[in-house]
């Protein structure tokens, strides 16, 4: 696994790996050597608390003398440290299950539920996906592309104009383990489209116990550090209960996976690092972690 995630998130881990290994070569002064990994750590998209975090655990755990894998030790600890802060909770199959996916226009959400559906349907779980973007034209199509692809089927209403009454309908079928609910895109400053996603919500919680159990963010990671102000408006209206970090194949930014969980208190649960239906992983803060620096 480790292998795969570095060879996927490349740039990322180039960029993040080399600086700060070039940083400790030089061997500077404590203080040099701080300022220097602080400023880096920013520029990779960390995030300015997260890096904090980071320069505060180095400052308080190096002597005078220092060991470049010392250094590397720390900041791989904190790291994990920050991310495992909400543990993720797959609850997938134990009864009913229905996961929203939500985000802005291109974030990726619809490609994130195929993904998903095939990464459940592999784990033998029966899964329906449901088009609830009833909004942009040619979005049933692309999940009923996908279904075809990866053998899941797709339910529909190509005249419906409300997503809540596709869900609503969607949820009375029976015998399905796992329903995943792609939404429409939606700028996250426009009030009445993100009410929609909360009557979406509303709507599952009537039909289904406990329903969404899973309210996913699907953040692009190319857009970097930008993604926290984006996530901290969903985080207003729909009660996300976690991140699908998409598109970290793609970017060098792959460093704000951190400080976006930090920041917004959600668990990343999987990331995307391709377009394929496969190209999906469970994170894990360890293994994101080495991956950065080892
Ligand atoms: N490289 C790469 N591309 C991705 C990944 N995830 C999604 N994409 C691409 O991002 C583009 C947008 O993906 P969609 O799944 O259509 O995004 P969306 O959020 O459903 O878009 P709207 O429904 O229009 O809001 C597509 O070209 C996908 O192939 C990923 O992990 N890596
Ligand atoms: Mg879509």
């Amino acid at each position: 696994m480790d292998l795969i995630l570095k060879n996927k998130i490349s740039k990322t881990r180039e960029k993040f790996k080399n600086t700060i290994e070039n940083i400790l070569l030089k061997n500077k002064k404590k203080e040099e050597l701080i300022e220097e990994i602080e400023e880096s750590l920013i520029l990779a998209d960390v995030g300015w608390n997260s890096t904090q975090k980071i320069i505060n655990s180095i400052r308080e755990k190096i002597r005078v003398q220092f060991s470049p894998e010392e250094v590397k030790r720390i900041i791989e600890n904190e790291i994990v440290s920050i991310l495992t802060k909400s543990p993720i909770n797959l609850n997938f199959g134990k009864s009913k299950t229905v996961i929203m996916l939500v985000g802005v226009n291109g974030s990726g959400k619809t490609t994130c539920t195929a993904k998903l559906a095939n990464y459940l349907k592999k784990r033998k779980m029966k899964v329906i996906m449901v088009a609830a973007d009833t909004f942009r034209p040619a979005a049933i199509e692309q999940l009923l592309v996908w279904g075809e692809k990866i053998g899941v089927p797709v339910f529909k209403n190509y005249t419906a104009k409300d997503p809540a009454s596709v869900v609503f309908d969607a949820l009375k079928i029976k015998d399905v383990d796992v329903f995943l609910i792609d939404t429409g895109g939606r700028l996250h400053t426009k009030i009445n489209l993100m009410q929609e996603v909360e009557k979406i919500a509303r709507i599952c919680a009537r039909q289904v116990k406990g329903a969404p159990h899973d309210v996913l963010l699907v953040l692009d990671a190319g857009i970097g550090q930008n993604a926290i102000q984006q996530a901290r408006e969903f985080l207003k209206f729909t009660g996300l209960t976690g991140i699908f970090v998409s598109k970290l194949d793609g970017t060098a930014k792959g460093g704000c996976v951190i400080g976006i969980s930090d920041e917004l208190g959600l668990p990343v649960k999987f990331i995307g690092v391709g377009e394929g239906e496969d190209d999906i992983m469970e994170f894990s803060p360890e293994e994101y972690a080495r991956a950065l620096l080892r």
